[in-house]
């Protein structure tokens, strides 16, 4: 009977205003977006931007750290003292990733110890590869070769990130992961030119271990991919899982070559009308499977962080105490 406008209450007209405020603040942020400007920790954002980057970064971060235990493991077993110098500093650099990622997180709002209490209660994800284990000196080569190759291609758009702030983390991560992906090549090369017969045999049983697992890393194909439509949108992501799979796959195979391994995948080969190579069919389910806690060292994985966790609450402990008694002395100054 009567306007619209005489049916709604001091709260409805607050509701109203608002949600004018921010489909304004909204439209502008888009046109920022779409004109392929940054965006920084104070600008105005979406919450669902704000949760998408949390969520990726968080889990970013947390697969630096995961990522040091499978590679922390051959730190004593290590074939030559250059070596061992080698890998020690590349575990320590994925440490450094890990503070950068959730530094960068924290400017989006959520405390490293609400990001680090998701991981250690099992709720946050990290990346399926770490869940699987290092059974030889060759893993180690791989995992620098494939895993951190994998990485490389994933994270190299991720320095054009619409957020600034993880975008400038990507560009220091990027760089130190080419040193990694080098190192692991260069192990591998060393085995396969100047080894013997049984550790050309380790390779190659590494690289068809970690070949399969590493195609996963891009995440699940782009139709199965709850999130990439939007983060594209938002340019978090700039290609897509299976763009970046691709390209992988591509730079893989004359890398092998080289390497004079064979990469498991009967169905590899080049495809001239696509110019990219054809490749057989990913085990979907085992990526589930691990993505879901279940893969050959997911427990072991977590019991790990926890218990460094656990024994590193003194050194926190220390830490605050020191900076508790440095403000003290301060304010008397
Ligand atoms: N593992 O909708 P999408 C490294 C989850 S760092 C586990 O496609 P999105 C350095 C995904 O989170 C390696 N979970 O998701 C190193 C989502 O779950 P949610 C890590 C995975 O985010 C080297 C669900 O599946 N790199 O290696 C995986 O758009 C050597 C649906 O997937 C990064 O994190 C997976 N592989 O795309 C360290 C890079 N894939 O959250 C030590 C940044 C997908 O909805 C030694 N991240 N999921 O419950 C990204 O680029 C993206 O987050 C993707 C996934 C591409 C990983």
């Amino acid at each position: 009977m009567y306007t619209q406008a005489m049916d709604i209450g001091p709260r409805e007209e607050r509701a109203a205003l608002r949600s004018a405020e921010e489909a304004q603040l909204e439209a502008g942020f888009d046109a920022r977006i779409d004109a392929g400007s940054f965006i920084e920790a104070k600008d105005w954002m979406p919450a669902h931007y704000r949760k998408t980057l949390v969520r990726q970064i968080s889990q970013h971060a947390h697969s630096e750290i995961v990522g040091m235990l499978p590679e922390g493991n051959w730190v004593t077993r290590a074939p030559t003292l250059k070596r061992k110098a080698i890998l020690l500093a590349k575990i320590q650099d994925e440490g450094g990733h890990g503070l950068y990622l959730y530094a960068a997180a924290e400017t989006l709002g959520t405390s490293r110890d609400e990001m680090l209490a998701a991981l250690h209660g099992g709720k946050a994800k990290y990346s399926s590869i770490f869940n699987y284990p290092t059974l030889s000196w060759a893993d180690i080569g791989v995992i620098g070769w494939l895993v951190d190759g994998a990485a490389i291609m994933n994270q190299v758009p991720l320095t054009r990130c619409s957020y600034a702030p993880y975008a400038r983390a990507m560009v220091r991560i990027c760089r130190e992961e080419s040193f990694h992906q080098r190192q692991g090549y260069d192990a591998l090369l060393a085995m396969m030119r100047e080894g013997t017969p049984a550790q050309h045999e380790m390779v190659q049983d590494a690289v068809n271990r970690w070949w399969w697992p590493s195609l996963m890393m891009f995440g699940p194909p782009d139709a199965a991919s709850p999130n990439s439509a939007q983060s594209m949108r938002w340019g978090i992501k700039r290609l897509s899982n299976d763009e970046l799979r691709q390209k992988f796959v591509d730079a893989c195979v004359p890398q092998a070559q080289v390497l004079g391994v064979t990469l498991p995948d009967p169905l590899l080969k080049w495809n001239e009308a696509r110019g990219q190579h054809d490749f057989g069919p990913i085990d979907w389910d085992e990526f589930w499977r691990v993505v879901g806690g279940d893969g050959p060292c997911n427990r072991e994985r977590l019991a790990a962080r926890v218990r460094a966790w656990d024994e590193g609450a003194w050194v926190r402990e220390a830490a605050l105490a020191h900076a508790h008694k440095q403000a003290l002395k301060e304010k008397a100054a």
